[in-house]
């Protein structure tokens, strides 16, 4: 039995070899038959590993067919992989400092780490979440990634182009937030905040009454400015929201455009007290049946806004909750208890929910919404005064998948994917019309099982007007016994799926070392045009722009001014242009830097002994860095990537006087 299931998947490799060689090999393939053959028998692989395999694997110098955005969980960063071959191409600094990047030594690069902080802050971390990559028409353009932070309120801003951050901004009035999206045409971002705080942000003492008083939750639609490339704060704004914990959100589009859907839970406004014998928090804030689903109308919300509506709070224009309510701008809509994923159909026309204590996905109809908008179909309202659509009128189809359900994913046959976090498993369910003809709608129609607790899953552009199909990653949370034991912080586990044909099939396992990655989004790679080198030499890669200090051959030079020394330096296979300062105690140094290279991948680095200075310095950029020599002796500098033969000797010395 085994062998011949050995034979089998070495004949499946073999006409598979041929098939993509086209005959080339006809001769070759057949001498190294016995080898493969032996080596599939060694290892004990089934023929749809072997196909796994072959279909997973990317030849030297060939590049993958996609690029996934994953977020780095608490590492603070981006983590970006080639698919299907599911190699760690890039880390993304964003925020925490990154070494390697240079990132958060550079005065550039410390600027946009200390941005919009607020007093006393000195954030060195950030918990991404949720990475979102700027839409065109619903599609993403691989311009732009934008992520949250969890822990601090904040987004931050990455240009595709040379793959690094150019502006973190800190939400004044959110003490965390949780979704991250982007409009259709990435007019905004919005960040919903999770945990509710006192608003505006300041103490006022838990007790029940004051949370329910003085406590908010807040939808921030920042507004971005593509062709600066930053969130423009001055032309963003908030609408106040009950003190309910706000989760997932997605846009509409299409037919639901200028609409926003937004999962909240704990609307039962819980507040803990453990040690006072009050229940726990996860017990009180899921005590109800049905949380709500927030509908609001950004685009009304903006007009009012406009029209001078909104008090500014702390720097930002803010719409009331009770401004909102009177003019139409948010509704509830009753979600099955505990939500967390909120997706929209690629049409824009329906909105899927994971109850994560429900075994249904509940799908709402955005016509239906409309509808009884126009109807006032409302079942009641919350304690804020908030019209509640009657579940029924606004309901399309609840679809019976497991344990658990979190996300939802779309591919580009009708098919919606959606994660299974109790049962460690992903569900394949059909839509209804227009996707799929009433006899296969809303359906269950293929579970796979994963390793293990799933959290979100991603397809190839799986939240977009046109999804991909092809691939699908799982994102597990717990790998359990899929690795070798590298002590009790153990790797995440993505899991890449071909979902092509009618039942799923699990490809390949990656570990992820580094990170609690939650959501990726996967993009074709020629989407993205991203720069080998910078395009002028002594490109500011915060102003995108050549710095007026940006140094050209023949101009180095080091100015005193006072007790300011000044170094204007270039960087060159394989030297340092000066390569000797010298200066007094207590001087303030700044150190001017432009790798003049024009070759790919030429990049050199800079630290300096015992003063804490690394940059990262890639072909054509420029970077500063200032400190104070406080400290006297005479310390080396020196290049510290591998960049030509004479890399040791790319090096000089820092003299500081008495
Ligand atoms: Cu981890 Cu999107 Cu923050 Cu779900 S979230 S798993
Ligand atoms: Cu430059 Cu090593």
């Amino acid at each position: 039995m085994r062998t011949r299931w050995i034979a089998a998947g070495a004949l499946v490799l073999v006409l598979m070899l041929l098939a993509v060689a086209g005959g080339r090999f006809r001769g070759a393939t057949a001498a190294s038959a016995p080898d493969l053959e032996g080596l599939i028998k060694t290892k004990g692989l089934t023929p749809d590993q072997v196909r796994a395999a072959v279909q997973t694997f990317v030849p030297p110098g060939k590049y993958d067919e996609y690029l996934m955005f994953s977020s780095g969980g608490q590492s603070g960063q981006v983590l970006v992989f080639g698919m299907p071959s599911m190699r760690l191409l890039r880390v993304i600094g964003v925020f925490s400092p990154e070494s390697w990047q240079g990132y958060g030594f550079s005065n550039e690069t410390k600027e946009i780490l200390r941005e919009q902080a607020q007093a006393k802050e000195a954030l060195t971390w950030g918990d991404t979440h949720h990475p979102a990559i700027s839409e065109t028409n619903a599609e993403y353009d691989g311009q732009f990634l934008f992520i949250n932070d969890k822990a601090n309120a904040r987004i931050a801003v990455i240009d595709l182009r040379d793959f690094s951050t150019k502006q973190i901004i800190r939400n004044p009035n959110a003490a965390s937030n949780h979704g991250a999206v982007v409009s259709p045409n990435t007019e905004y971002i919005l960040e919903g905040t999770q945990y509710a705080a006192p608003f505006p942000f300041k103490h006022v003492p838990l007790t029940q009454e004051n949370y329910n008083k003085s406590y908010r939750g807040l939808a921030t639609f920042w507004k971005f400015d593509r062709a600066k490339g930053r969130i423009d704060p001055s032309a963003s704004f908030q609408i106040e929201l009950p003190p309910y914990w706000q989760d997932l959100a997605d846009f509409g589009k299409f037919e639901s455009d200028g609409w926003v859907f937004m999962n909240s839970f704990n609307t039962e406004r819980a507040i803990g007290g453990t040690l006072e014998k009050k229940p726990a928090l996860e017990i009180g804030a899921s005590a109800n049946d049905v949380d709500y689903m927030h509908i609001i109308n950004y685009k009304k919300a903006a007009q009012l806004i406009a029209s001078g509506k909104g008090t500014t709070v702390n720097g930002i224009k803010v719409l009331s909750l009770a401004d909102a309510i009177a003019n139409g701008v948010l509704y509830f809509a009753p979600e099955p208890k505990s939500p967390h994923g909120n997706d929209i159909a690629p049409r824009g026309d329906y909105v899927v929910i994971g109850g994560k204590l429900d075994p249904n996905v509940t799908i709402y109809s955005v016509k239906k919404i409309q509808q009884a908008i126009k109807d006032k179909a409302f079942s009641g309202k919350d304690p804020y005064g908030v019209p509640i659509l009657s579940f029924d009128k606004v309901m399309e189809a609840q679809v019976k998948i497991g344990l658990g359900p979190l996300h939802t994913q779309f591919d580009d046959q009708g098919n919606a994917y959606t994660s299974l976090f109790l049962d460690s498993a992903v569900a394949k369910w059909t839509l209804g019309g227009p996707y799929k003809k009433p006899a296969e709608a809303w359906k269950l129609v293929d579970k796979l099982p994963v390793q293990y607790n799933i959290g979100h899953l991603a397809a190839v552009m799986g939240d977009t007007a046109k999804p991909g199909g092809k691939y699908l990653v799982a994102l597990n949370k717990w790998s359990v016994d899929q690795y070798t034991n590298v002590g009790p912080l153990f790797p995440q586990n993505f899991q890449l799926i071909d979902i092509s044909g009618e039942k799923m099939k699990l490809l390949s396992n990656t570990p992820v070392g580094m990170a609690e990655p939650h959501l990726s989004q996967i993009i074709p790679m020629d989407k993205v045009k991203s720069w080998a080198v910078y395009p002028d030499v002594g490109m500011n890669p915060l102003t995108m722009k050549v710095d007026p200090n940006a140094t050209a051959p023949g101009k180095q030079r080091i100015v005193r001014k006072g007790k300011t020394v000044e170094v204007w330096m270039t960087a060159m296979r394989s030297h340092f242009t000066p390569d000797r300062i010298q200066v007094r105690q207590g001087d303030t140094v700044i150190l001017h830097i432009t790798n003049i290279e024009r070759a790919k991948d030429a990049i050199h680095g800079f630290a300096i002994d015992r003063y804490n200075v690394n940059l990262s310095l890639e072909p054509g950029k420029y970077e500063s860095v200032k400190f104070v020599a406080d400290r006297t002796g005479v310390f080396p500098f020196y290049c510290t990537e591998f960049c030509s033969a004479l890399h040791l000797e790319m090096a000089g010395y820092l003299e500081v006087a008495p």
